[in-house]
């Protein structure tokens, strides 16, 4: 196992919806992330359980903030994939997917720390997808 000897954390600040995927527009909610480094992939659904989060579309209230849920703590490898995918539950119908978040970091950990959010990296910024949005920040643990 490859290890730069450095331990770092990975924590979902918050999300904000675009689409709710339902027809009242507000959905009901269920992720999982899976955190890839060091050739081992950590997986946490959340909010975990039979739960799910409802969340609107409306602009005034689509954001679930300070969610502060970390989705890895452990030693850096020499790459670091973040997945987080996403669905919208239907009773009588099924499930509606949202677009996918993947972002693969490499080269030295140090310059994965910091604040990964939507506004910061302009037109194609990849934690502003199709339908949602998502803040997270990796620290040194
Ligand atoms: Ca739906
Ligand atoms: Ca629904
Ligand atoms: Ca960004």
């Amino acid at each position: 196992m490859s290890d730069n000897g450095g331990e770092i954390e990975v924590i979902l600040r918050w999300i904000q919806i675009l689409d709710s995927h339902d027809l009242d527009e507000e959905g009901e909610f269920r992720f999982l992330s899976k955190i890839t480094t060091a050739g081992q992939t950590h997986e946490l659904a959340f909010p975990g359980g039979d739960g799910y989060w409802r969340i609107s579309e409306n602009p005034a209230r689509n954001i679930v903030d300070k969610i502060d849920l970390t989705l890895y703590k452990g030693p850096a490898g020499s790459d670091l994939v973040v997945e987080i995918s996403g669905e919208e539950l239907d009773m009588l119908s099924k499930n509606d997917e949202l677009e996918t978040y993947r972002k693969e970091f490499t080269g030295d950990p140090s310059s994965w720390i910091g604040r990964h959010q939507p506004t910061d990296e302009g037109t194609g910024d990849p934690e502003n997808l199709t339908d949602w949005r998502l803040c997270y920040d990796i620290q040194k643990a």
